[in-house]
């Protein structure tokens, strides 16, 4: 699976996969020994929220597209004993936009269908809506079904 980087500040980034995202990975200056997971604001449902090698992976299920969804953590302890009140992040749920703009129109469909045929890898990953491994005509159809969404 390939990973959207979240923006701390200014504009958050967003997701173009079905279903939104699966998995929010926190990761601190310092390794995490334990936190707690919930929605600020927006809707999904936490499935999980495990600390793996220090990172906090918040694990998210029911997600609604065309939103914005922030996860806040609470409770946070560092290993070496040290606490925070809290930290969120917010990504932006909006399927078939493959270009990263908050928009689906036909410049999604162009970037979808130009790269149907081709194995998902770091670069286009974006252009694989139902993440299936590979971008093909489905993608072109799902993002072609999708134009005309905005995400404010
Ligand atoms: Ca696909």
């Amino acid at each position: 699976m390939f990973d959207v980087p979240l923006a701390l500040a200014g504009t958050p980034s967003t997701e173009p996969r079905l279903g939104g995202p699966q998995w929010v990975v926190f990761t601190f200056d310092k390794p995490i020994l334990r936190a707690s997971a919930a929605v600020l604001a927006g809707t999904a449902t936490i499935a999980a929220a495990e600390i793996v090698d220090g990172e906090v992976h918040v694990g998210l299920s029911q997600v609604a597209d065309l939103q914005w969804l922030t996860l806040s953590l609470l409770d946070l302890q560092a290993e070496d004993g040290g606490l925070l009140a809290s930290a969120s992040a917010t990504v932006g749920c909006i399927s078939g936009d493959a270009s990263g703009d908050r928009i689906t129109s036909t410049l999604d469909v162009g970037l979808v269908r130009v790269l149907a045929g081709s194995y998902t890898d770091e670069e286009c990953f974006r252009r694989d809506i139902n993440a299936d491994g590979i971008i093909s005509t489905l993608d072109v159809g799902l993002v072609r079904l999708r134009a005309g969404q905005c995400l404010r």
